[in-house]
């Protein structure tokens, strides 16, 4: 039944069986490009069906949410929730709010969760949800009727064995703990069913630093791999939100020098640099004021390309830290032209398939956001942990433990993606997070 797994194939059933979600169908590509021929190498994944059985989510939900505004008009949102995998634990993975969320955004993301998830060596499977809710704009009253409105009908899926969210775009401490407060409310448990909490009710130390931190240290990693390091290099990061937040602090640690953000309105280009004060402003610009990214340009006198993406600025490494496909094939011409050296991944497939292309014909040293972008998730499978031992962990102990989940996943991909002395951080990535998931998935039988 399955011998004709060629890619062209494959892609041409998934294709016809998800008709118009081209985000779904290009991480699906970037995934089935990787492992096709290390399945027809090992034909037990073939003849049981297993990349067949990966691409098909254990099943999806999606709901009607009905919530009041400051003005009294009901209004009517769509939530979501795509329970991917749970071969090797839990469904995990975080919860998207913006306007563009849909089936196929969460089909996608769920299918990168399980790659990632896997490479943290945790035991946690793949999910994801969200709403086209659009926080921008809305009072805290707002949020918090949404979020208690979504979770009155989530908390039906959820637990803390069985599906564990978390944050992603437009959803941060704020949403999280109105989350957790309607779900303990509804169920009457209190139990680790979100991570990303608040300290004060069983959050993680680091969880909200860690996406970001983890994606400077696989940076580093990879820098070091070659004998090199981020130190004195300038830094180009797109996005402003919690991700590219921690990521310019643990840049700044590791003594590298950024100098854009962005957010969707246009980035800035801050030549001397964004220092731990600056830094300090955008944290409070973007968490508290929930202002524009241009607020920055204004007050430290730098420029502000309105509509624009940072990479025209001159740079050697690159962190996509905003949103899928914010890195076209142009984009990776003119950062290979600039003298860039290296991309790394913080958001989750922010470089189109014709940019990664360009990077890796180039042998630049490219990190996907399943492994550059797992300390997120990473740190989440260890708040699950504490809750489960009902104890909290120390930030030492929590840093050192994401470093070394961080290292963990570049071996893994250095094993499965390195020919000739470059490594194909794609291939490795995939074939790591793939193996340990279509093995579980044998052991089970069909299922
Ligand atoms: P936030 O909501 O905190 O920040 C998102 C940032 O990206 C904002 O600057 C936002 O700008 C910008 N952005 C969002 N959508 C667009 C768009 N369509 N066009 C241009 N800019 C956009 O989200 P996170 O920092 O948490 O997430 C960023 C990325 O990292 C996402 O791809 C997410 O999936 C990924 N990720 C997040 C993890 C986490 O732990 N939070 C873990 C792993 C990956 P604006 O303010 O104008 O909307
Ligand atoms: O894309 C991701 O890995 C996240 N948004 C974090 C998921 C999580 O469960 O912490």
């Amino acid at each position: 039944m399955y011998s004709d797994l060629s890619l062209e194939h494959f892609m041409a059933g998934l294709i016809k069986r998800n008709p118009g979600e081209e985000v779904f169908h290009q991480a699906v590509y970037e995934v089935a490009h990787s492992v096709i021929p290390y399945i027809l190498d090992n034909t037990k994944y073939r003849d049981a069906g297993i990349l067949e059985r990966m691409t098909e989510p254990d099943r999806s939900f999606t709901f009607r949410v009905v919530w009041e505004d400051d003005a009294g008009n009901i209004r009517i949102n769509r939530g979501y929730r795509v329970q991917f995998n749970n071969s090797i634990g839990p469904y995990k993975g975080g919860l998207r709010f913006h306007p563009s969320v849909d089936l196929a955004v969460l089909k996608f993301l769920g299918f990168e969760q399980t790659f990632k998830n896997s490479l943290t060596t945790l035991p946690m499977g793949s999910g994801k949800g969200g709403s086209d809710f659009n926080p921008k704009g809305k009072s805290d009253r707002e949020v918090m009727r949404f979020c208690q409105a979504f979770m009155q009908e989530l908390s039906k899926y959820i637990g803390p064995n069985t599906d564990i969210p978390a944050g992603d775009i437009g959803v941060g401490s704020r949403e999280i703990s109105y989350m957790f407060g309607q779900y303990k409310h509804i169920r009457q448990e209190f139990t680790g069913v979100l991570t990303g909490k608040a300290m004060e009710f069983g959050g993680s130390l680091i969880r909200t630093e860690a996406t970001g931190y983890g994606c400077a240290f696989f940076m580093e990693n990879m820098l070091q791999h070659q004998g090199d390091s981020m130190a004195g290099r300038t830094c180009l990061v797109s996005g402003s939100g919690n991700v590219a937040q921690y990521c310019i602090e643990k840049i700044n640690q590791l003594g590298g020098k950024v100098v854009t953000l962005s957010d969707s309105s246009g980035f800035i280009y801050d030549p001397d640099g964004i220092d731990a004060e600056k830094l300090a402003y955008v944290i409070n610009l973007k968490t508290v004021q929930r202002g524009r990214i241009s607020a920055y340009a204004e007050k430290y006198g730098c420029e502000f390309h309105r509509g624009k993406r940072p990479w025209g600025v001159p740079g050697d490494l690159a962190f996509p830290c905003a949103t899928q496909n914010e890195l076209d094939k142009t984009d990776a011409e003119t950062l290979l032209a600039n003298g860039c050296i290296a991309v790394c991944e913080g958001a989750n497939m922010p470089s189109t398939v014709e940019a990664i292309k360009v990077l890796q014909q180039a042998k630049l040293l490219f990190g996907p956001g399943k492994a550059a972008n797992a300390g997120g998730v990473a740190v989440s499978g260890l708040e699950m942990t504490q809750n489960s031992i009902r104890l909290a962990w120390s930030a030492e102990e929590l840093e050192g433990r994401l470093k070394d989940i961080m290292e963990k996943i570049h071996k893994t991909c250095a094993t499965y993606g390195e020919q000739d002395g470059y490594i194909d951080y794609v291939k490795g990535a995939n074939l790591g997070g793939f193996i340990k998931v279509a093995n579980a998935m044998l052991a089970y039988g069909a299922i």
